[in-house]
């Protein structure tokens, strides 16, 4: 199957896969977990050194959802790819799950850090480049962050300590969906222009759509071919990005949702 074919493909399964996962709880973070499918489809089925079956090995590339909330997405991605079974879905944040709504590296097989307070994850992203990079490893981290969580002081400290080191084995993404929990981002407070601050901190940027699958692998390779900096990939990106009843709306956030409404959802991104 042609690249394009096969990665949209998996990007799909990752957002009916999701909203199954939310729909057996009936609540959750539906938005920010579907503007992120691409990403992690490109990721997971094309770019990462990983393997299911040792998730263990020292010598692999490191994921870090820094916007933990997002953890549903990561969830069916893993299990797309086989890490656990899928069946494991429809116990999400119920009592005794190994699917906590936010990631969790000590329940979840295949989870390489624990988030959900915003900043702290992308701490520890460049926390673990900075380690590789001491132990001479090539290995690459990757890490999303929220526009949302990149009001977070804490962003910025650590982004200005990669800079500072040219982490250039880490390639960080920005899910620039424009929406945090209560409105536009830019209304409440105002992360533009991202691309000029990434760049003050001694970054390569690039700002492409964050829903086109060839254009984040094509930006992935540029990343790698980077040496000296880390690199921020800005994916203009929709909240809510495949469902129907919430897409681009800010109640996305963390909301109800119903079996027949996952259900329609699930078909209409069957015949897209
Ligand atoms: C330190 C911290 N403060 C507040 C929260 C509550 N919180 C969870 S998600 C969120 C909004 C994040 O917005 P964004 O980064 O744009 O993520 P999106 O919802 O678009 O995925 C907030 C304020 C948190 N998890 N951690
Ligand atoms: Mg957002």
């Amino acid at each position: 199957m042609e690249k394009r074919a096969y990665l949209e493909q998996r990007a799909k399964e990752i957002r009916q896969d999701t909203l199954r996962c939310i729909g057996s709880l009936g609540v959750g973070h539906i938005g920010g977990s579907l503007s992120i499918a691409d990403v992690l489809a490109v990721l997971y089925f094309e770019k990462m050194n990983i393997d299911p079956q040792n998730p263990g090995l020292p010598t692999r590339d490191r994921f870090v959802l820094s916007k933990g909330h997002g953890g549903p997405a990561v969830y069916a991605t893993l299990a797309i790819k086989g890490y656990f079974d899928k069946s494991l879905l429809l116990t999400l944040n119920q009592s005794n799950t190994n699917l906590p709504s936010h990631t969790d590296k000590n329940k979840t097989i295949g989870v390489d850090m624990t988030t959900g307070s915003l900043g702290q994850g992308f701490s520890a992203a460049v926390g673990m480049a900075t380690a590789a990079q001491l132990d001479g490893s090539t290995l690459t981290v990757y890490a999303i962050i929220g526009d949302g969580e990149s009001q977070e002081g804490q962003i910025w400290e650590s982004a200005m300590f990669a800079g500072s080191r040219g982490l250039d084995t880490l390639i960080a993404f920005t899910d620039y969906n424009k929406l945090q929990i209560d409105g536009a981002v830019s209304d409440i407070n105002d992360v533009s222009p991202l691309d000029k601050k990434w760049e003050a901190f001694n970054w390569h940027v690039q700002v492409i759509d964050g829903h086109d699958v060839l254009a984040i692998s094509e930006a992935i390779d540029i990343a790698k071919e980077t040496k000296g900096k880390p690199s921020m990939i800005i994916l203009n990106t929709i909240k809510g990005k495949g469902a129907y009843f919430c897409e681009g709306q800010a109640g996305s956030h963390n909301m109800p949702v119903t079996m027949e409404q996952v259900n329609e959802a699930i078909e209409r991104l069957e015949t897209i």
